[in-house]
């Protein structure tokens, strides 16, 4: 069997050593213009070329969850796109979203302004009841948040394509449900997967059906944000801030208004990273499931785009 690495941004080399040690009859290469085909191919936004020259592959096994730059490819109808199941990454985005909330509804902003001028003062508790959270997709990693944000007794809301159940969760489900879901929360959080019916959703329109004072998370994608949207509710006061974890253009030009914006918190996409260890042996495991001809987690349906 031979497998082939097309890592864009990532070095290839701690993942072929990997990759060896986990299925050592196997031929691991790193991929270059004219390399020998492979069988399975591990990959990061692999270029177009890629694609046209490896034309024995099976299946393509995206070291991220989101698939949206793959999709994007032409790729042959009867390849597989395998994403990563979580492998380490819900618990990480779990804290990440559940910081963002708690730092923003206990004003922990403002603490460390007022510590940096030598300032003692107390902030009035807000209650809870008001801060109604809303987490737009209920997949592997917005289920997780979900249920971790519950854990802190936040009323929590949350929207998908299809109808989901989660304990302590008031599940909204469909595009006619959006408003009413959106009208019930003060802070969204994006973990849609981006797709041709997610893209620029949070925009004018259905961020002011969020409550005043309103806060936004992103941790999706760039593109799910109408970036001059946002800054308008923002500075018309119907929104209070944002989290952005996720931009058009990574890394974030330095000219955009996000780094200036004094309510915008801006993160380099580090939201929940891919771990190397746990995404191996999690590939690994199902490169030999397919071998086996047995059923892998985790594969993208190219009509759903997720
Ligand atoms: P999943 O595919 O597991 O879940 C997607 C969820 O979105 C599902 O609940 C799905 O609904 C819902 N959904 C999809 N399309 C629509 C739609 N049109 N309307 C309403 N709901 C919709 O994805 P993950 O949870 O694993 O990841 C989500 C995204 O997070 C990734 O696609 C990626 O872009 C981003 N990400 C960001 C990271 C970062 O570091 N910032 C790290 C990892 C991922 P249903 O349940 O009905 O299928
Ligand atoms: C992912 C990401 O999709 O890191 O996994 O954004």
């Amino acid at each position: 069997m031979r497998i082939t690495l097309c890592l864009t941004a990532n070095k290839p080399e701690p993942w072929q050593a990997g990759l060896q040690a986990a299925l050592p009859g196997a031929q691991i290469d790193i991929w270059a213009p004219g390399a020998p085909l492979a069988d399975h191919a591990v990959v990061w936004a692999p270029p177009q070329a890629f694609i046209d020259e490896q034309t024995q592959l099976q299946a393509l096994f995206n070291i991220g969850a989101g698939v949206d730059a793959l999709l994007k490819l032409k790729l042959p109808p009867h390849l597989k796109v395998v994403r990563l199941d979580d492998a380490g990454m819900s618990v990480q985005m779990a804290e990440y979203v559940c910081h963002a909330v708690i730092r923003h509804f206990r004003e922990f902003d403002g603490y460390e302004a007022d510590s940096r001028q030598g300032r003692w003062g107390y902030r009035k508790p807000r209650s809870r009841a008001d801060f109604a959270v809303g987490v737009m997709g209920l997949g592997v990693l917005g289920e997780r948040v979900a249920k971790a944000l519950t854990t802190f007794e936040f009323p929590v809301h949350g929207w998908s394509r299809t109808p989901r159940t989660i304990e302590g969760v008031v599940c909204h489900s469909g595009e006619d449900r959006l408003d009413t879901f959106l009208s019930q929360c003060r802070v969204l959080v994006n973990l849609l997967p981006l797709t041709p019916q997610t893209t620029d959703i949070l925009n004018r329109r259905t961020l002011a059906r969020l409550q005043p004072g309103g806060y936004v998370i992103n941790v999706a994608r760039g593109a799910h944000l109408v970036d001059d949207d946002l800054i308008a509710l923002l500075d018309s006061g119907h929104l209070a801030g944002a989290t952005l974890d996720v931009f058009r253009t990574e890394p974030l030009p330095p000219e955009h208004p996000f780094w200036r914006h004094p309510a915008i918190t801006v993160t380099p996409h580090t939201s929940a990273r891919t771990l190397r260890d746990e995404s191996i042996a999690q590939i690994a495991g199902k490169i030999l499931r397919l071998e086996r001809g047995e059923p892998v987690a985790g594969l993208v349906d190219p009509v759903r785009g997720y």
